[in-house]
Order: structure tokens, then C-alpha cells, then sequence
């Protein structure tokens, strides 16, 4: 009794659902049928089923209520065949057993790998070949932001700069993933991502203007150190609130799409970013709308303080592209070959399929935060060590060229003492550099300087005027 009331209430509903939706239908907003009044419409210019972009077929975008036969008679089934849902998507079985998803998969998402952990490739491993050339740039690149990150963080705690953050540990996806794009590529970073912009060419003048925030620095100091930008390099500016960057990314592939351009977006995130509703609607908008860009997770462990075991229950984050439709590949951050290589297939896949692509790569923060953290009041001193040394991308990535014959002692030592030198010098040169002027502190968002700004501006001056002392005596007034 108390089933056949359910059921009677559930096909009482159910009939109220499918009444509204064809009453939907024949308002005409909703797959129109064919009729004298209303004659089969012609091929309009909005993707359909079937269009392609770059290869990729659009997808099923039938209504919910698709007559009996559409779908099931391509197939020759019987249209009233109750065991199958004809469902935009695809087609649904009907079980009689009441079956939840598990919370989790049996096994974890396995992990792509090249290099073991004694940068030996893993026999009967695929991955994507790279030249002498290339090999070797990128370790000298790795071995550059190790050292830009020492130096930088010490110039820092001298008080030189005001803040700083380093990618320590992270130097594979850095370097590597950035190897593996084109320069038409763009890219949208969170903030530890500065190797992407080294290997496109940013001077370590560059680096160390944006970090002093002089009148060379691109975004005329108005930034925090480390918010590194290049219009002539296809990078975003870094923008600190977290995620903000993935609709972007997702909203700049559509636009690359539009163009029919041969390039596809980077956006890179953390772990703690895919608890920000903004991953949630670029992965979901990404996947509707098909646009080639390649979200790039750095699963690093941790977000400031909160470890991964608080961020989420899910298997990381690669498990949430699949649920978003879109293809992912889980890859051992700390291997510049597998990053390479993961980075590289995305890429080809993203241009020519027009699709989104998730990589989550695995890795570890070696270093505070920022410098305005002090990671050992949080974590055992023993996981940072041994992530620095046994499992550190660059030493690993090292033997391999070793190996190769392509690298020894004297050339490290040498490449070691000469990205210092240089790096000392472009410290003495933005030391030195004028900082911008006040002026510029309320130009270029608006295209005519607003009232209320003019006003704060008026206020600024005569402020810095009473107080002279309070105000820095190397800014232009
Ligand atoms: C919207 C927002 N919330 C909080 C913060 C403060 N915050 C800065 S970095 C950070 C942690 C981010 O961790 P993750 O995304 O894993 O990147 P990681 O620092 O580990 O590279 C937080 C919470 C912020 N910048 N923006
Ligand atoms: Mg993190």
C-alpha cells in the first residue's frame, strides 16, 4: 500500500515534469516540430550536433523529451524498449537494484611517470622526446629559479624587498610544463609559476625591477613583489586572490576558439584553489562550451596551513575533470620528462580535439609559503627535508642528463656562479632605478581619471606635504 501510494505520487510528479517540458516544447523556445506556420528551421550559425571545431564534434544537444524514436531507431532498437533511457549525453540503463556510487574508487588514480626517483627512464615508458637543446634548457632554467628564489628570499629577509614567495620543489612543473607550450600559448598563473615566465625570456632585470617595484617594473609598482606580468610574453599578470584566474582562462580559450587561433591557454592552480567556486565554473563552463585550455593543478600538499586531507575527500583533483566531462591525467610533479611529456599531449589534444584538459600534478611546497609564513610551526621539519632531497625534480632531472653525457661537475659549478653574478647585478641595478612617480598611482584603469580620484590624489599630496617624514624619499611626488 504504502509503495503504491509512492509510486502513484512519484508518476503524479513525473507527469507534472513531462507536462511542463513539452508545454515548453510546443511554446516553440524548445525544439520546435515541424509545421506549415513553423517550417523546419534552416541551418543557423550556432554549433550543432555534428559541427566540428579543430576536429571535435559538437556535442548531443537533443531535448529532454525526445520522441520515442529519436536515437533509439539509429540503432534499430525497439522504441519502446523501458530498459534504457534515451537521455541527452547518452543512453541511461535502468537497474532494479538501489545502488549508490561509492564515495571513492576502489584504487586511487595511478600516477604517470618517466624518470624513477635515480633519473633512470622507466623501461617500457612512453613519453615525448626532447633534444639536447631543449634538455638542456631546461635544467639550466631549473637550476636559474633555484637560485633567483635563494637569492630573492634572502634579499628579503635583509629588508631589500618587501615580500617574497618561492617555488622550491616545484621547479619541474615550472620549467618543464612551460617547455612544452608554444609562445602563442597564454597563460594565466596563480604565483608560483615565475619559471613559466623565465623560460619565455624574462630577464632576471625583470624579475628583480618587479620585485623593487621601480619605474622598469611593468606594473609601475603598484603590486606586491612577485606579481610578474608580460604583455610581449602571453602571461596574465598574477592576480593574489585565489582562482580568480580559471574563468578567465576558460573565458580566453572560448576567445581563441572564436578566432580559430592554432594556441590553447595554461591557468595554473594550487590544491587550495579547487576549493574556490571559481575552479568549479571555469571547469564546468570549459567543459560545456569545448575550449582548449589546459588546467594545470599543482597538488603541492598543502595551502598555507590547511594540508590536502582538509581540502578535500575527493582522490585530489584530477578526479574532478572526469566529473566535469573532460579528460585528465594525474603526473609525478616532481619529474620534468613526465610533466613534459603530459603537458605536451595535452597541449595537441586540447588545439586539435578543441577540449579542455585537467593535469594534476603531484608535488610538494619545499618552502614556507611566503615569507610571511614559518611552515615548521605546522608541519614535521623530517617531510620537508625529505621532499627537498629525495625527491628533488632537479637532482633527479640532473642524473638523466648525466647520463645522457650531457652534463657534469664543472658546468654545474660554472652555471651556478654565473646565474649568482648576474642575479647580484640586476639586484644593485633595480636597487638603484628611480621608483615611479606618485602620479601613477591613479592612472590607467580608467580612461578619465574619475572626480573622487582627482580628489584623493588633491588629498595624497597635501598629506605627504604635512608628513614628508612618513613618506619613502625615493618616490617622485
Ligand atoms: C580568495 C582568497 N582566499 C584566501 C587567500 C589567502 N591565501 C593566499 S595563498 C593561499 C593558499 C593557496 O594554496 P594553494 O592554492 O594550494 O597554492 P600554493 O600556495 O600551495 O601554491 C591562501 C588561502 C587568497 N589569496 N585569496
Ligand atoms: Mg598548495
Amino acid at each position: 500500500m504504502v509503495l503504491w501510494l509512492a509510486r502513484s505520487r512519484l508518476s503524479h510528479q513525473f507527469g507534472v515534469r513531462i507536462g511542463a517540458v513539452d508545454a515548453l516544447r510546443r511554446s516553440l523556445l524548445w525544439a520546435p516540430s515541424p509545421s506549415p506556420s513553423n517550417p523546419t528551421p534552416t541551418p543557423s550559425s550556432h554549433p550543432r550536433r555534428g559541427d566540428r571545431c579543430g576536429g571535435r564534434v559538437f556535442g548531443d544537444r537533443r531535448p529532454l523529451c525526445s520522441a520515442p524514436s529519436v536515437g533509439s531507431s539509429d540503432e534499430g532498437e525497439d522504441p519502446r524498449d523501458n530498459r534504457v533511457l534515451d537521455f541527452p549525453g547518452g543512453k541511461v540503463t535502468f537497474i532494479a537494484e538501489m545502488r549508490f556510487l561509492s564515495e571513492s574508487p576502489v584504487e586511487r588514480v595511478n600516477c604517470y611517470r618517466v624518470l624513477d626517483d635515480d633519473g633512470q627512464t622507466i623501461s617500457g615508458c612512453k613519453f615525448q622526446e626532447v633534444s639536447k637543446e631543449v634538455a638542456l634548457k631546461m635544467y639550466n632554467d631549473m637550476v636559474t629559479l633555484q637560485v633567483m628564489d635563494t637569492i630573492f628570499y634572502e634579499a628579503q629577509r635583509q629588508g631589500r624587498i618587501s615580500f617574497y614567495l618561492t617555488s622550491i620543489g616545484e621547479e619541474a612543473i615550472n620549467i618543464a610544463s612551460a617547455a612544452a607550450l608554444s609562445l602563442d600559448d597564454i597563460v594565466l598563473p596563480q604565483y608560483r609559476e615565475p619559471g613559466v615566465l623565465l623560460w619565455r625570456g624574462f630577464t632576471l632585470q625583470e624579475f628583480a625591477n618587479q620585485c623593487f617595484g621601480n619605474k622598469s617594473d611593468y606594473g609601475k609598482g603598484r603590486q606586491m613583489p612577485i606579481h610578474y606580468g608580460s604583455n610581449q610574453l602571453n602571461y596574465f599578470t598574477v592576480s593574489s586572490p585565489i582562482a580568480t584566474q580559471l574563468p578567465h582562462a576558460a573565458g580566453a580559450a572560448y576567445s581563441l576558439k572564436m578566432e580559430k587561433k592554432n594556441a590553447c591557454v595554461i591557468t595554473y592552480f594550487g590544491d587550495g584553489g579547487t576549493s574556490e567556486g571559481d575552479f568549479h565554473a571555469a571547469l564546468n563552463f570549459a567543459a560545456v562550451m569545448e575550449v582548449p585550455v589546459i588546467f594545470f593543478c599543482r597538488n603541492n600538499g598543502w595551502a598555507i596551513s590547511t594540508p590536502t586531507t582538509e581540502q578535500f575527500r575527493s582522490d585530489g583533483a584530477v578526479i574532478r575533470g572526469q566529473a566535469y566531462g573532460m579528460r585528465s591525467i594525474r603526473v609525478d610533479g616532481n619529474d620534468a620528462l613526465a610533466v613534459y611529456s603530459a603537458v605536451h599531449a595535452a597541449r595537441e589534444m586540447a588545439i586539435s580535439e578543441c577540449r579542455p584538459i585537467l593535469v594534476e600534478a603531484l608535488t610538494y611546497r619545499v618552502g614556507h609559503h611566503s615569507t610571511s609564513d614559518d611552515s615548521t610551526k605546522y608541519r614535521p621539519i623530517h617531510e620537508i627535508e625529505h621532499w627537498r632531497t629525495a625527491r628533488d625534480p632537479i637532482s633527479r632531472y640532473r642524473k638523466w642528463i648525466e647520463r645522457n653525457g650531457w652534463w657534469c661537475d664543472a658546468t654545474e659549478s660554472e652555471l651556478r656562479s654565473q646565474v649568482r653574478k648576474e642575479l647580484l647585478q640586476a639586484i644593485q641595478v633595480a636597487e638603484r632605478v628611480e621608483k615611479p612617480p606618485l602620479s601613477d598611482l591613479f592612472t590607467d584603469v580608467y580612461d578619465r581619471v574619475p572626480s573622487n580620484l582627482i580628489e584623493q590624489e588633491k588629498s595624497l599630496r597635501e598629506t605627504v606635504k604635512k608628513h614628508p617624514g612618513d613618506y619613502p624619499p625615493d618616490v617622485p611626488v
